[in-house]
Order: structure tokens, then C-alpha cells, then sequence
């Protein structure tokens, strides 16, 4: 079973006191990515993002798990590969992490830099038979991470949002959201990008994923970023957001896909 934790800095059971590979993993997420020092790489070339731009005859199910907004999909039916990743990885679900104001929220920092919110859509490798069986392989997950920004204009991408006026109770769920397009949510520029090999940002932190955080940032508005505050773990997702703090680099090199 999973033991309790949280993403209160002060608690025992916070990000500081985060047990097995959280604490001694040495390829962690997420990470502060200095662009100075990453390495360029023209091997890692341009996604094939199949049905990310198509409104599938399909519903999707969203919940608060207690730790994020998550929307689950119907698996096999949006694949990605290219972008310098080995294989086919299967989307299975996207899920935000946020703060408790515009000035933190990103799991992931440029330059130092923390950004309001971040998206991550995760994939498993399809040449295992399920996400459970991928996710504790060195290969095992894809995670295609953006940043978000606060903008004076609701982005229309993100109109399903609403769905958290109903998933404000933790392990609320609404299985009937009906499909959207994914493409819109994405920066438009995805072929600038960061790569490197981490690890979930949850316990137990399995170091399974190949990361990419795309150069671009994008914009929703602050009435569509306080739906997102308003889902609750009692209490504490609302008062400290549901970021992890960067996490050393060690002797990982963090490569761009542009110069
Ligand atoms: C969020 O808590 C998701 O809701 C989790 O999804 C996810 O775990 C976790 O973040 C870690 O993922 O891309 N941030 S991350 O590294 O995808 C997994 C579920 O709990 C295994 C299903
Ligand atoms: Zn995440």
C-alpha cells in the first residue's frame, strides 16, 4: 500500500521526508533546467503526435485523486513518438500541478525561473502491456511536460476547466467529459524542447520517465487558473499547491532539441 503523503513543506509526510526512490534516486524530477548548460541534440527531430488533434468518438473521465486534476483517456487510442524517444508511448492521462498563487505552481523551473502551472500528459512505452508494467522501467514513460503561464484571455483549449466546479471533494470523479482535441493545449512551436531521464514526481518517485519540457510557455486565464485552486485535499492542496521542488541534476546532462 502507499503511505500518506503530502506536499506540505513543514509536514512529516512533505516532499522533504518523501521515502524509497524519492530520497535516494539519483535521476529525480523534476529539475531546474539551465539552459546554459544544456547539450543540443539534432537527433531528437519533431513528434508524431497521433489523434492529439482529433475529437475522438470517445468520453474521458476526470478526477481529483487527492493530488491533481487528472483526465483519463481510453488507452491506445492517442499515441506518441519521434522527438527523439525509442518506440511508441500510449497516452493514458494528463494531470496539472499548481500553486497556491501566480508565482510558484511549476514542477519544473527555467533559469531559476518557477512558472504558475504545469501540464503533463504521460504515455507508457507500448512495448509493455499496460501502464503498471511500465512504470517502474527505465523506459517505461514518456511525460510530455509545458508551462503555464497567466494571461488576460481565457485560452478556449482549456474550456473543459469547468469540470473542476465538480471535483472540488478529494476522489470526486466525472466519467462522462466528452472529448477534446489535445493539440491546442500544447505549445503550437513543439519541435523546441528539453529531454532528459528523471522520474515520476510522486511517491515513489519511480525513475521511469524520458521528460520532455517543451521551450514554449502557454497562456490561461486567472479565472481558469482558480478552477484549478479550487479542488481541495483537505485543505492542503489549496494552501500549498501540488508542486515537488526541483531535485538535483547529479551527472545527468539535459539536452535541447534546438540551439
Ligand atoms: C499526478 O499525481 C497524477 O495524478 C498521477 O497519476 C501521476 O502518477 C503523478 O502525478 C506523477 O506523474 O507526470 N508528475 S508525473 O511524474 O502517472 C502517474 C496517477 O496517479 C503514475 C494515475
Ligand atoms: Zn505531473
Amino acid at each position: 500500500s502507499i503511505a500518506q503523503w503530502s506536499y506540505n513543506p513543514n509536514a512529516v509526510d512533505g516532499p522533504q521526508n518523501w521515502k524509497e526512490d524519492c530520497s535516494t534516486g539519483k535521476r529525480q524530477s523534476p529539475i531546474d533546467i539551465e539552459t546554459a548548460k544544456t547539450v543540443m541534440d539534432k537527433e531528437l527531430g519533431t513528434f508524431t503526435l497521433v489523434n492529439y488533434n482529433k475529437t475522438l468518438n470517445k468520453t474521458f473521465r476526470a478526477t481529483n485523486n487527492g493530488h491533481a486534476l487528472e483526465m483519463g483517456f481510453p488507452g491506445r487510442a492517442y499515441n506518441v513518438s519521434g522527438g527523439g524517444l525509442n518506440g511508441v508511448y500510449t497516452t493514458v492521462q494528463f494531470h496539472f500541478h499548481w500553486g497556491a498563487n501566480n508565482t510558484v505552481g511549476s514542477e519544473h523551473i527555467v533559469n531559476g525561473k518557477e512558472y504558475a502551472a504545469e501540464l503533463h500528459f504521460v504515455s507508457f512505452n507500448t512495448k509493455y502491456a499496460n501502464l503498471g508494467e511500465a512504470v517502474d522501467k527505465p523506459d517505461g514513460l514518456a511525460v510530455l511536460g509545458l508551462l503555464i503561464e497567466v494571461g488576460e484571455h481565457n485560452n478556449s483549449a482549456f474550456s473543459f476547466l469547468e469540470v473542476a466546479n465538480k471535483l472540488v471533494e478529494p476522489f470526486s470523479i466525472v466519467n462522462d467529459v466528452p472529448a477534446f482535441t489535445f493539440e491546442h493545449l500544447l505549445p503550437d512551436d513543439k519541435t523546441k524542447f528539453f529531454r532528459y531521464n528523471g522520474s515520476l514526481t510522486t511517491p515513489t518517485c519511480l525513475e521511469s520517465v524520458t521528460w520532455t519540457v517543451f521551450n514554449d510557455h502557454v497562456f490561461i486565464s486567472q479565472y481558469q487558473m482558480n478552477l484549478l485552486r479550487r479542488l481541495k485535499k483537505n485543505g492542503t492542496l489549496a494552501e500549498f499547491g501540488n508542486y515537488r521542488p526541483v531535485q538535483p541534476l547529479n551527472n545527468r546532462i539535459v539536452k535541447s532539441s534546438f540551439p
